[in-house]
């Protein structure tokens, strides 16, 4: 890898790695679109941004879900594996790499963080004897488990847990308690949001026994060093993609040196645990910082149902792209879902947003003043008159948008920085009625002009902020006032880089499609 030297602070950032035992569903496709609004939000706000998604593409569910099809693991993998790269293009994920953990420099990786801990002292060889849940890949305590009413024994997330025993290698997890509270109570931001942060504590102080991490069972997964009949369990694997993307085991590699600690881990609220507690500790043992930040968001519901392959209820991410448009499916569950909580879609709810928020609020702003530009002034962006107090309002109202969405996104609440745009562009759309430019036409031409001058800069100013979510809408409603591309980051933004007069704009087209039911269409 060849990166020429960069002054911006660096920003390393990444999604969980999905198991490729199926397809991707829009639980996949949300946590990466989230993480993908952060990555171009930090770019756009001037950061060296480097984001990593892939495939988790070992353990025992990967097996048996082969199995199961009556294929291998390899062929379960061709099968899945290229849907989730296809993923990356259809929801224009801005990556900078996709990792899969079948991959050599993950297996020499895998190993070497092996070797570290070992080399440690906290390696050791014993028999585990306890439940594990195949669908969570996680060991659980007896008294996290409880009976249903089939008698059957399931984990703390719903999962059915089965008796495991056999020689394994552990963890001695237990050695990092007191270092993990004081981690958590010297940096409070290092789990989010903070009802994941209070589990998670709970959890620790409650104690931690040793971590079960080979398994002799079955053999899909890295080998032990030096003990080939054990395979690491998978969790080991996985979590190191995050340092095997960045070249290690050569922490003297350039994207090692500027990227790790992580400053984002963007997870599933069900598998914090793994992230807030397993992987620090493994990384210490290694000699290696713990991450910044781990963020467990939400989980999405269908129409209030957990989705699951179980529960046939798995909405196909390509397909509502398809459907609705890919930035719109952005936006809708950008803005409806708070970040950090569950969420729910239908239909109904996708096209509200989509009609309301997107072709109404904002699509109608640009539509009507840029073609009143187009009409009445030849297209030509319009030197202002002196602004009156109206137009100073809605402007500072404008500038100010940057920093409150900082401030959200700071917390990742992306919801938040949406609604700070969109709280904007309502007041946009009530300056434009209320200084009604059309009826300033022939009574104050000059007035009418410094209006649409405001507008058209509002679009300019909303255009460059929403480009994080909707990056391709927000590209051509960023053409329709000609704004190059080199002047769309985020500090271009405010008072000192106003749209300028002369500037020759197109006829403006639609950005944001109403969403008509196919019945009604014809
Ligand atoms: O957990 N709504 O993989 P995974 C929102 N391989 N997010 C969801 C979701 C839903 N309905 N269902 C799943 C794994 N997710 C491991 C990760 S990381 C080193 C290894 C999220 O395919 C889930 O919380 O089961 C996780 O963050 C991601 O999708 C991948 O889930």
């Amino acid at each position: 890898f060849e990166r020429p030297m960069s002054a911006k602070p660096p920003f390393y950032i990444t999604t969980a790695i999905a198991y490729p035992n199926g397809v991707p569903h829009m639980g996949h496709a949300y946590e990466a679109i989230a993480t993908d609004c952060i990555a171009r939000f930090k770019r756009l706000d001037g950061y060296d941004v480097r984001f990593l998604t892939g495939t988790d593409e070992h353990g025992i569910k990967m097996l048996q879900t082969a199995q199961k099809a009556g294929v291998t693991p390899r062929e379960l993998l061709a099968r899945n594996v290229p849907r989730f790269e296809a993923m990356v293009e259809a929801f224009n994920l801005s990556i900078d790499d996709f990792i899969r953990t079948t991959q050599e420099r993950h297996h020499a990786s895998s190993q070497a963080i092996w070797a570290k801990m070992a080399a440690n002292g906290d390696i050791y060889k014993s028999t585990y004897a306890g439940w594990y849940s195949v669908r969570d890949e996680a060991y659980y305590a007896e008294d996290e488990t409880q009976l249903n009413e089939q008698g059957i024994r399931l984990g703390p997330q719903g999962t059915p847990v089965e008796w495991v025993e056999e020689e394994s290698y552990f963890f001695r997890l237990s050695a990092y308690q007191d270092r993990l509270l004081a981690y958590y109570a010297e940096n409070p931001g290092f789990i989010m949001p903070e009802a994941r942060r209070n589990e998670v504590v709970s959890f620790v102080s409650g104690g931690l026994t040793d971590l079960s991490i080979s398994r002799t069972t079955f053999d899909w997964g890295i080998p032990v060093p030096g003990d080939d009949k054990h395979i690491m369990y998978v969790w080991v694997d996985a979590l190191t993609n995050y340092i095997t993307a960045l070249g290690y085991p050569d922490t003297e590699a350039e994207l090692f040196k500027r990227f790790w600690p992580a400053n984002l881990h963007v997870i599933g609220k069900d598998i914090i645990r793994f992230h807030a507690v397993y992987w620090p500790a493994f990384l210490w043992s290694a000699g290696l910082e713990a991450p910044k930040r781990v963020f467990g968001h939400g989980f999405l519901f269908n129409r209030g149902e957990k989705m699951s392959k179980s529960v046939g209820n798995v909405i196909d991410p390509f397909d509502l792209a398809a459907t609705y448009g890919v930035d719109a499916i952005r936006y809708f569950f950008l803005r409806e879902v708070s970040f950090g909580q569950d969420g729910s879609y239908s239909h109904e709810a996708i096209v509200a947003r989509m009609n309301a928020d997107l072709a109404n609020d904002l699509g109608n702003l640009a539509q009507r003043s840029l073609s009143m530009i187009a009409k009445n002034l030849d297209g030509v962006v319009p030197q202002p008159g002196p602004l009156s107090p109206e137009d100073e309002a809605i402007l500072a109202l404008a500038d100010g948008m940057l920093e409150k969405s900082r401030e959200a996104m700071e917390g990742q609440a992306i919801h938040h920085y949406l609604a700070a745009v969109w709280n904007v562009v309502a007041e946009a759309n009530r300056y434009f009625a209320a200084q009604a430019p059309w009826a300033l036409r022939k009574t104050d031409p000059a007035r009418m002009a410094t209006v649409l001058w405001v507008t058209a800069e509002l679009i300019r100013e909303v255009g460059i902020l929403v480009q994080p979510v909707m990056p391709e809408s927000a590209a051509r409603l960023l053409d329709l006032v000609v704004v190059p591309a080199d002047e769309r980051g985020f500090d271009r933004l405010g008072a000192g880089h106003r749209l300028p007069a002369g500037r020759v704009l197109p006829a403006p087209v639609g950005v944001f499609p109403r969403y008509v039911e196919p019945e009604t269409a014809s």
